[in-house]
């Protein structure tokens, strides 16, 4: 049985609003990779090899075929016992946020009715000059022919529509994320190594304003000397069983 507390319970019981930060490890359960865990996907390719604008215009079929082999992962994928339970729980708090760092489209397929994407989502592709969306049969096509994917329209580069190290989050989802984080009540963060900035600022920017701050992870991370809660177990099993001590303490 995970082990939390009685508070924790008690807070996510009687909360107005929640907002979860998620990163890759809630889908390690999907079996989606994660970044830097030993069999992650940095462990096979060098960030700074893909995921960066540089890395996409010196090589665009390399960095095109490594995010096709990805949507392919997430779509063979589906939503496991950690994004189910986040769907559960908004039965049981009035405002719950999701707010992921993931690309792979699993909130949403797990039917939260808000996710708020920090990364953007792997399944979308734009031209980089007109910024139209492409589809990505058309993505699939040109990589098949062994040719960058370029735009029908104006023949520009099409590119994943995920944030690359040295870009702007989109300032919207930015912005929702962060007043999520300044009316939560409680503040989980789950399957996250706190590393990549400004995501793993919100965990700490919880705490300062009061929320009641906790986080799901099988180790430490960058923000486990932050938190009040530190649960260590994996999404799947944690989540779940916290879902159903909230659920009992609320028929109680
Ligand atoms: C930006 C691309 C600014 C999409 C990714 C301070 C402030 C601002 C920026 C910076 C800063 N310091 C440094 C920066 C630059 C940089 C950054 O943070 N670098 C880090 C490495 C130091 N940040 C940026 O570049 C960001 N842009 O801030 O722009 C700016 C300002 C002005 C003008 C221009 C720009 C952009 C950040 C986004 C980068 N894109 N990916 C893609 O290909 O997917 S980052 C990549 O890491 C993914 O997006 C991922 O979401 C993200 C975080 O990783 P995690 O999700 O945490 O995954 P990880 O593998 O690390 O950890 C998994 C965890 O799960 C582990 O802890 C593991 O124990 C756990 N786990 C495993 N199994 C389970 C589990 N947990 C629960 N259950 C399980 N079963």
């Amino acid at each position: 049985m995970p082990d939390f507390s009685d508070t924790l319970v008690d807070r996510l019981a009687q909360a107005e609003h929640v907002a979860v930060l998620t990163g890759a490890g809630i889908s390690a359960e999907s079996g989606i990779p994660t970044f830097r865990d030993p069999d992650g996907l940095w462990d096979e390719f060098d960030p700074q090899e893909l995921a960066n604008v540089e890395a996409f215009l010196d090589n665009p079929e390399l960095v095109q075929g490594w995010y096709r082999h990805r949507r392919q992962v997430v779509e063979d994928a589906e939503p496991n016992a950690g994004h189910r339970a986040l769907r559960a729980l908004e039965a049981h708090v009035p405002s719950l946020a999701v707010v992921t760092q993931n690309v792979d489209d699993l909130h949403n397929r797990a039917e939260n009715s808000t996710v708020i994407e920090l990364h953007g989502n792997i399944t979308d592709n734009y031209c980089r000059d007109c910024e139209r969306t492409v589809g990505a049969e058309i993505v699939d096509a040109a990589i098949q022919d062994g040719e960058p994917a370029r735009c029908p329209d104006c023949d520009g580069l099409v590119r994943p529509d995920v944030v690359w190290f040295g870009e702007m989050l989109p300032p919207a989802a930015m912005e929702q994320a962060d007043a999520a984080t300044e009316r939560a009540d409680v503040f989980l963060s789950v399957g996250t190594s706190a590393v990549v900035y400004p995501a793993a600022r919100l965990p700490v920017a919880a705490r300062e304003q009061g929320a009641y701050v906790a986080e799901v992870n099988p180790d430490a991370t960058g923000v486990t000397d932050t938190v009040h809660e530190s649960i260590q177990g994996p999404a799947g099993d944690v989540l779940p069983a916290l879902v159903d001590a909230v659920t009992a303490r609320q028929d109680a």
